[in-house]
């Protein structure tokens, strides 16, 4: 393996640290009370003044600079004049596009006090996410990677998404391979130094099925469960890998 991927992880490590930013300055201002159109526009200004770009913004279409997910939503959903509620779950999903290449990063957070099963739906999820982020390195399988996720899921009690996975990133938003957030591990695609994806698992309290609203973008549970969601960007290394979108250790 040559060394040619440093360029595209240095690149992506910056646009990773503005994504990964942009979601510390939106953890500051959740509230109950405040407008998911006002996350909406503090991303697209801390991206901005970054020197990058939403990459979410026009994307096939998509009317907004980042996605604002309640409740029962999966993922896409549209930042609006929809006021946050004590209790709900929010996932915020940001990407930046900077020097040409992109950093992908979302969490899931809580609005206020949210009940027990919503604290352990958004906690199983991260730790989904992190279970099989320690496992990314060289010559593993993809499908070591959504073992690991569903197994843990399912221990829980929880369901695992179907309908949308995770990505390769890099000078385009989305590149094969697609990353599948279940499946039986030692199979699928090896995965390779210098490689850079995305993990997001989609966890569903109750079934695992989506539907698509009207709007032609907003993903739901069928069964209007809560639904929770985290993402990070991360390149593949001889012995592990790199987070591109984490600002600390262990974050
Ligand atoms: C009908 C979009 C297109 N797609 C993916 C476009 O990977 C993402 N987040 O981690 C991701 C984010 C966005 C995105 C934001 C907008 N889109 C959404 C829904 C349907 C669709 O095609
Ligand atoms: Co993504």
């Amino acid at each position: 393996m040559d060394d040619n991927y440093k360029i595209a992880f240095e690149k992506t490590r910056l646009a990773g640290s503005i994504a990964a930013g942009a979601l510390k300055e939106v953890a500051k201002i959740i509230k109950p009370g405040i407008q998911t159109e006002y996350i909406d526009n503090l991303c697209y200004e801390f991206i901005n003044d970054h020197g990058a770009y939403s990459a979410p913004l026009f994307y096939r279409g998509f009317p907004k600079s980042c996605c604002t997910s309640v409740n029962h939503v999966v993922c896409h959903g549209i930042p609006s004049k929809k006021i946050l509620q004590e209790g709900d779950i929010l996932n915020v999903d940001v990407t930046a596009f900077k020097d040409g290449w992109h950093g992908d990063t979302s969490r899931t957070f809580e609005v206020g006090e949210v009940s027990i099963k919503a604290k352990k739906l958004v906690k199983t999820t991260y730790e989904a996410l992190m279970k099989a982020i320690k496992i990314v390195k060289d010559n593993i399988f993809l499908g070591d990677i959504g073992s690991i996720i569903q197994n843990h899921v399912e221990a829980e009690g929880f369901s695992v998404v179907q309908d949308f996975c995770g990505h390769g990133i890099g000078q385009s938003f989305h590149e094969e391979p697609n990353i599948l957030h279940y499946g039986q591990k030692g199979t699928g695609e090896k995965i390779k130094t210098g490689m850079i994806f995305t993990i997001e698992p989609m966890i569903n309290i109750g079934n695992y099925e989506t539907k698509t609203l009207k709007d032609g973008w907003t993903a739901v549970t069928k069964d209007k469960s809560l639904s929770a969601q985290f993402e990070h960007t991360i390149g593949v290394t001889k012995d592990g890998c790199e987070i591109f979108t984490s600002l600390e250790k262990n974050d």
